[in-house]
């Protein structure tokens, strides 16, 4: 099976900027441009922190806990500061939504016209830090629509297709920019030796199958009935089909999602059944799910919750979770077959 990405060079000589400089029918207007500079910027100052975060003690929790009931890290806190300020210095955001707030933060004086609305996870994935596994930071990006007073969840609340750009960044063994500003996607490594990305996995598609399913398989028993079927189809062995896919799991979406988005395959984070507060997953739509279920539909993958598109949800509530699953079309269309009893 090939992955459509083979032969792609690495192009050494083009750097973010000058990708996103050259494309001007994506930004005639530079304002999105210079918006994903500064993302790509700020990031790099993370990916330094999170180097570094053993050495300037910044691993281990502050002892409080956020909305969703999670502990809070020094380092999700440092870094939603560090992109609060950096979205705010740009003059280009009106609102910003973050995993680490429990309200949409609304810079009230900065709100020019055309500007635009941030939802952000600043480190998604940071169970792992503390053991120096993989985290990433995930960014959505919206124009701004509503006018007076409610303005703040007209423009929170709008759909996934109505993103004009989300990405993440892995801060992997190396740290990777990755980023839809619609119709292709577009990997940036970063290049420490001269502090810049670099273009290096151009025009990203997904495969149209793959062979690794990607879930936390200890949920197994609160999963549906459904969602227990289709994961027993992929893990049984049936030459003819292909099958069995491996199984691979970070626990970080981003890193997931990534090795989802080049080799092929699917990422699930299905509802649980029981009543608990897993009933729709763990993943919130808004910063997570929605910019990953872009990205990934833009390189030609698929986002649903199993019984819906992703892109088509409205969201209701600014920490909406919802269940997905995410990845090669072909993938995903099989285990929404199971979600209809037509398997
Ligand atoms: P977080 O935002 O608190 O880091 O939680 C999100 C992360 C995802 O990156 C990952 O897919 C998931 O949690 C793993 O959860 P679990 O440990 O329940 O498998
Ligand atoms: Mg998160």
């Amino acid at each position: 099976m090939t992955t459509g990405n083979e032969g792609q060079m690495i192009d050494k000589g083009i750097t973010l900027a000058r990708h996103l400089l050259d494309d001007r029918q994506k930004f005639p207007d530079g304002e999105l441009r210079a918006l994903l500079l500064q993302i790509g910027l700020t990031s790099k100052v993370i990916a330094h922190e999170v180097n570094q975060a053993a050495l300037v003690g910044r691993l281990g929790t502050t002892g409080e806990v956020n909305i969703q009931g999670e502990q809070m890290k020094h380092l999700d806190l440092w870094s939603n500061e560090v992109l609060v300020n950096a979205m705010k210095e740009t003059r280009l955001v009106c609102t910003m939504v973050s995993e680490e707030m429990e309200e949409p933060l609304h810079f009230d004086r900065n709100c020019l016209d055309g500007s635009y609305v941030v939802c952000i996870d600043p480190v998604d994935g940071s169970s792992n830090i503390d053991v120096n596994g993989t985290v990433g930071t995930i960014f959505s990006v919206r124009r701004r629509r509503g006018q007076g007073r409610d303005h703040v969840a007209t423009d929170v609340l709008q759909k996934g297709n109505e993103q004009v750009a989300a990405g993440y960044v892995m801060y992997g063994p190396s740290t990777v920019f990755v980023y839809s500003a619609g119709r292709e996607v577009h990997g940036f490594t970063l290049d420490q030796t001269i502090g810049e990305y670099v273009l290096s996995h151009p025009a990203i598609r997904i495969p149209q199958r793959g062979k690794i399913y990607s879930v936390n398989q200890g949920n197994y028993h609160r999963w549906s009935e459904q969602t227990r079927r289709a994961v027993d189809y992929l893990s049984a062995p049936d030459k003819a089909t292909g099958r069995p896919y491996s199984h691979r799991y970070v626990g970080s979406m981003v890193a997931d999602i990534h090795r989802t988005l080049i080799e092929g395959g699917l990422f699930m984070y299905p509802g649980e059944v029981g009543g608990g507060r897993k009933a729709s997953g763990k993943l919130r739509l808004l910063y997570e799910v929605a910019p990953m279920g872009y990205v990934v539909e833009q390189a030609g993958g698929r986002a649903s919750t199993g019984t819906e598109r992703i892109l088509d949800i409205q969201p209701s509530e600014y920490h909406q979770r919802v269940p997905v699953i995410i990845g090669s079309a072909d993938d995903v269309a099989l285990v929404e077959e199971f979600y209809r009893g037509q398997r």
